[in-house]
């Protein structure tokens, strides 16, 4: 086998082969069983992550709320100067915490580094920030009085991240809460707890050289049960969950149970909507990398293109050749395109998903398959698949996270597609390949796509972390990373304020004694 330098990589991130899967910030432990994390891309176990008790998250959450009391007082900008740290530790890490995303998690190693790119951002997109945390003034309806409304920190905030962005879900929330003032416990997703100690490292030793309170940032790991301490815990007022749309619907009811906030983001089921005046040569690309990059596992991807019959042919001939040239295997390996599912029950639903399809009536295009022999001996690589399909299908209506395309037909006005393209539970991205300014504004408008992200001449996925990240619907209704995206992690306070030696009241009423 070549080495692709992993074992460098998990030295210079400080990971053992078994690892405290517990963190109160620097003190590390976690006395529940072991989680062994293997990796996709060649089977071989990576490491152990202890889990964490009901116990160790007392002591997890004792530190947090310490932390927090010290936190909020210190000014936001200093605040983001523990951030600007932090993403400076990330870019020299870039290489190796990008190589272990993709030896964990089986994305690029491209992709990988992609995403320790995001985190670098947003830690500088919240460096920023730290001096702009703007509330409005107003104009008071009394005289001698001043309204203005200011932002304090929320408190602790619980994050609950996926596998298939192991490392850049998390900073998109704690970059932005701990500018906010908060303080951040991480439960990563027991399908790459690794990336979650490799994390929690790094801001560990930010911490340490800061002399600051320890509990800033926490982590604790396992599977949904280790989540529900935080969804069930009222001293955590905002649990930011990213996952699907079944988990989301038991945090977000939990959550709201104890009238906590939760921001949600959830699955997708991504549409590119290709009418008779796209560019064919860029709906190639930006589809097949929608639908096969990260091997179909972001909540991004696309899923469905909606072509109209006029070129549907041509798209559908074009897209089926590129689909040729894809190389799957090792995401290490560069010259590779497709890299391996997270794991063999990952596999399974792909299968099932298939099946399905032509059950309900689809045709194959691209035939679809689990490789095997040499290089594929995890048994989670699979071949990039391309189905057609009705969009009624209960299939076509689920996210299946997995590299499998459907090609719909329309006919008629960009309408047409629209209604096919919105006529989906979820809502989260869409994109419509054209050059005719008609078309693309009609997408855009008020009738348009109902997601949070609406492309023009742009894939589905890859979004840009200054822009608000998140969609509608079934997707969760939660927005992360740019924009105003950080009030959430706020608590706002209207303010007025009487400098005169009266007391008049509001609405003119008259309360004399
Ligand atoms: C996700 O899949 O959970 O827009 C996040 C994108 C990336 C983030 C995806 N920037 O594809």
């Amino acid at each position: 086998a070549i080495d692709f330098g992993i074992e460098e990589a998990l030295r210079k991130l400080g990971l053992n082969q078994i690892n405290e899967g517990t963190s109160t910030g620097s003190d590390n432990f976690g006395s529940g069983e072991t989680i062994s994390s293997h990796s996709p891309v060649d089977g071989a176990l990576i490491g152990k992550v202890k889990t964490t008790t009901p116990e160790d998250y007392l002591r997890v959450m004792e530190s947090a709320t310490h932390a927090f009391k010290e936190w909020r007082l210190v000014p936001a900008p200093q605040r983001g100067e523990m951030v600007r740290q932090f993403g400076e530790k990330l870019r020299e890490l870039k290489e190796p915490l990008g190589k272990l995303v993709s030896y964990e998690m089986g994305k690029s190693y491209q992709e990988g580094l992609g995403e320790v790119q995001e985190m670098i951002d947003i830690c500088d997109f919240a460096v920023g920030l730290s001096r702009q945390l703007h509330g409005l003034t107003m104009h008071s309806e009394r005289p001698g009085h001043r309204m203005y409304e200011q932002y304090h920190p929320l408190g602790v905030v619980g994050i609950i991240s996926a596998f298939n962005f192991p490392v850049a879900v998390w900073a998109w929330n704690t970059a932005l809460a701990w500018v906010c003032g908060d303080v951040c416990i991480w439960k990563p997703s027991e399908k790459t707890p690794m990336c979650g100690v490799a994390c929690q490292n790094i801001i560990a030793e930010v911490l340490k050289e800061n002399n600051l309170p320890e509990g800033i940032s926490c982590l604790i790991n396992g599977d949904y049960k280790v989540g529900e301490l935080m969804t069930n815990d009222k001293r955590i007022p905002l649990v930011s969950a990213t996952g699907s749309i079944r988990m989301g619907k038991i945090v977000a009811q939990a959550v709201a149970a104890r009238l906590g906030k939760s921001l949600l983001e959830l699955g997708g089921n991504n549409a590119i909507i290709v009418t008779p005046d796209a560019d064919i040569k860029m709906t190639v690309i930006g589809a097949v990398f929608g639908a096969v990059g990260t091997a179909g596992q972001r909540c991004t991807s696309t899923r469905r293109l909606i072509i109209h019959e006029s070129i549907y042919d041509q798209v559908k001939d074009a897209i089926t050749d590129a689909y040729k040239q894809l190389r799957i295997g090792n995401p290490l390996d560069e010259n590779n395109h497709v890299g391996p599912l997270i794991d063999t029950d990952a596999v399974r639903m792909y299968e099932a998903a298939l099946e399905e399809a032509v059950n309900e009536g689809g045709t194959i295009l691209v035939e679809g398959g689990v490789l095997k022999g040499e290089g594929y001996e995890s048994g989670c690589y699979v071949k990039p698949a391309i189905v057609e399909a009705q969009n009624s299908f209960t299939i076509v209506q689920e996210e299946t996270f997995a590299p499998i395309l459907y090609l719909l037909k329309y006919n008629g006005p960009v309408e047409n597609a629209i209604e096919l393209q919105n006529g989906v539970v979820q809502g989260l991205s869409s994109a419509i390949m054209t050059n005719s300014l008609r078309e693309a504004e009609r997408f855009l408008s008020s009738s348009g796509s109902d997601c949070g992200i609406a492309n023009v001449n742009i894939g589905t996925s890859g979004a840009e972390i200054g822009g608000a990240f998140g969609g509608e619907k079934e997707t969760g209704g939660g927005r992360e990373s740019g924009s105003d995206a950080w009030k959430i992690y706020m608590r706002r306070q209207t303010n007025t304020i009487n400098y005169t030696t009266e007391l008049p009241l509001a609405q003119g009423i008259k309360f004399d004694l």
